[in-house]
């Protein structure tokens, strides 16, 4: 097979360095993927059971060999019981993520993680009002204090109910209630989720799908939002601000530090001791004209919405990165990170840095980083960057010219507040049809999928139609490689939202609320919308779409979405197939339980015209033909 750049990526910058990978030789995640076809079908189904060492065992999807495993369970059994343990990694992932969160924040409030600092003063408060916390008389740091260990509690909790989950609207937690779904605590719906999958357990698909909403809801309205909100206390809430995108953002002339990952606990120090006098001078030294910090994936969107630092890509560009040869560090912590990287920084001058106590890379160099001595940890990582910067060969640096300007930052506090601090101007559009629904679009990348050829095609089918996008994750950095981001994308968008994004100030009509555990953000603006209308979530004229997810994460994510009561379409097939129960419960049978469900659909044009089709039902049921 010849592997053309432009069977890859849409995106201009990313096809001119697989052209460059093609002719040096390096090999990217394309080009395992490609060794890895054909895929395992059984895999691709859901129908092989490694749980206990009989195993493993695999159905007969065609009836004519094994119906049952060794110890009887069948494809039902199987393909949910793997669902399970998706939803449990990503609801773990997400939620370990907050932990750790949350437990920098109640080091800091005693005093033991110096480095941070409390950003958000007024959403401190108004987190402590929320779980009840008295505030009268009592310093910051005492209620900070008592906040901290309310948010650890939500990790341990046995009967719940988790705090966050009372933002929903009250037809919402009443359905949870009802159908036994509303989470206890977030540990414990993880470690539930494990037993219950464990040979001899829970043996129901509907039974065990039950569970795996529950375990998503603890995930989105537990872990996903506890981080979203500790991180904007300690680094501060998203408010509206421009940035660039692309790999063009790399410097050529400066030391680039590319910020890739999850956790701003990390990311944060980085860019704060990129501006230490000292290491400027010593990049002067180095022959330098200064840092260039970048981020990639998630870490990129917490950098790129809270200071404005540039992203140079989405989790597919993530090699393309290093392949420019102008980098000088990667500097990594969890998730989404390929182990690709070690070997392939082992080919140019880069650094591979790995930080976190819980992830280990071939091939990398490591500096583990710990909250006590963060910034300390922080300035050693930079410096190790500078002094690798007269190593760079400029004979191999190829930087694509592609930079595209942004506007982020849409918090829901950002979103109310560029609407006058009230949801009604956003209602008005609704009711008037200027703005027919709001389209929540997110996710990875999949080498499946053409990279952002079905984020980027989606999203601008949704604003042509005036359909207003909040996105996050992968998706947001493919919209505003796109140049969706953009005020001037409200070109783009038909002609309600387009009046609608002018209206107000000149917005962008795609509205980029963060990273993935931002999704919670949107969970929140549902509520915000669907209470002020006075309706369930379910009934809002919204829709969701992964067009191009990979990541167990993602599954977890669909399906607090839906649990939420938000229809979603997939643009990649969900390991499923191989039960006819699990796959109709998806995509028919949650309706008549959370009022919700899944469609697949890879093509991003058809997927938005299920969108489209769903949210004008939805209009028509609120009475707003
Ligand atoms: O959490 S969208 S590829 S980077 S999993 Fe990963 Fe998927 Fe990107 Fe962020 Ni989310």
């Amino acid at each position: 097979m010849n592997p053309n750049s432009l069977d890859r990526s849409i995106d201009r910058a990313s096809q001119t360095m697989l052209r460059e990978a093609r002719s040096a030789g390096i090999e990217t995640v394309w080009d395992r993927y490609e060794k890895q076809l054909p895929q395992c079908s059984f895999g691709q189904l859901g129908i092989c059971c490694r749980n206990c060492n009989m195993g493993p065992c695999r159905i007969d999807p065609f009836g004519e060999g094994a119906e049952k495993g060794v110890c009887g369970a069948t494809a039902d059994i199987i393909v949910a019981r793997n669902l399970l343990r998706m939803i449990a990694a990503g609801a773990a992932a997400h939620s370990d993520h907050a932990r750790d969160a949350v437990l920098t924040f109640k080091r800091m409030c005693e005093g033991a993680a110096g480095s941070y600092n409390i950003k958000d003063e007024a959403k401190l408060y108004s987190l402590a009002t929320e779980y009840g916390i008295p505030t009268d008389n009592r310093t910051r740091e005492e209620v900070a204090s008592e906040l901290a260990d309310s948010l650890i509690a939500e990790f341990g909790k046995q009967a719940g109910p988790i705090c966050f989950t009372r933002r929903a609207p009250e037809a919402r937690i009443k359905l949870w209630q009802k159908i036994g779904i509303d989470p206890r605590g977030i540990d414990r719906e993880i470690v539930e989720c494990m037993h219950r999958t464990h040979i001899g357990v829970d043996n129901d698909a509907t039974h065990i799908l039950l569970h795996g909403l529950r375990t998503s809801l603890s995930d989105g309205w537990g872990g996903s939002m506890i981080a979203t909100e500790v991180q904007d206390v300690l680094f501060g809430t998203p408010k509206p601000v421009t940035s660039s995108v692309n790999l063009g953002v790399l410097s050529e002339g400066k030391v680039n530090i590319l910020i890739h990952g999850h956790e701003p606990i990390l990311s944060e120090m980085i860019v704060e001791a990129a501006e230490a006098p000292e290491i400027l001078k010593l990049a002067e030294k180095m022959g330098a004209k200064g840092i260039n910090i970048a981020g990639m994936c998630c870490t990129g969107n917490e950098t790129l919405m809270r200071h404005g630092v540039p992203t140079a890509g989405n989790f597919l560009q993530q090699e393309l990165a290093i392949i420019t040869g102008a980098v000088e560090a990667m500097v990594v912590d969890v998730q989404c990170i390929m182990p690709a990287l070690g070997q392939l920084t082992s080919c140019y001058h880069t650094k591979f840095i790995s930080t976190s106590p819980k992830a280990e890379f071939p091939g990398a160099l490591r500096m583990e980083f710990h909250e006590e001595e963060a910034f300390e940890t922080a300035k050693k990582i930079v410096r190790a960057a500078v002094e690798n910067f007269p190593n760079r060969n400029s004979s191999k640096v190829i930087i694509p010219a592609e930079k595209q300007a942004c506007m982020v930052g849409f918090s829901a506090e950002a979103i109310l507040s560029a609407l006058g601090g009230t949801p009604e101007p956003l209602l008005d559009a609704i009711k008037s049809g200027a703005v027919k629904g709001i389209g929540a679009v997110v996710g990875c990348n999949n080498v499946k999928i053409k990279h952002n050829y079905g984020h980027v095609n989606l999203v601008k089918e949704l604003i042509k139609n005036d359909v207003l996008v909040v996105t996050t994750g992968c998706n947001a950095i493919a919209c505003a490689e796109a140049g969706l981001l953009s005020p001037e994308a409200a070109e783009l968008a038909g002609p309600g939202l387009k009046a609608v994004c002018k209206a107000l100030g000149g917005i962008p009509p795609v509205l980029h609320m963060g990273s993935c555990v931002d999704i919670s953000r949107i969970l929140v603006l549902t509520a915000v919308v669907a209470k002020a209308l006075g309706v369930d979530i379910s009934d809002l004229p919204a829709a969701g779409a992964a067009p191009e997810w990979m990541s167990e994460k993602a599954v977890s994510i669909g399906a607090y979405v839906v649990s939420s009561g938000v229809h979603t379409v997939l643009g990649t097939v969900p390991p499923v197939l191989g039960s006819e129960t699990v796959t109709g419960l998806l995509t028919s049978g949650l309706n008549g339980v959370v009022g919700a469900s899944f469609a697949v659909e890879p093509d991003p044009f058809k997927a938005a015209e299920l969108m489209l089709s769903h949210i004008e039902a939805k209009r028509k049921a609120l009475g707003l033909e």
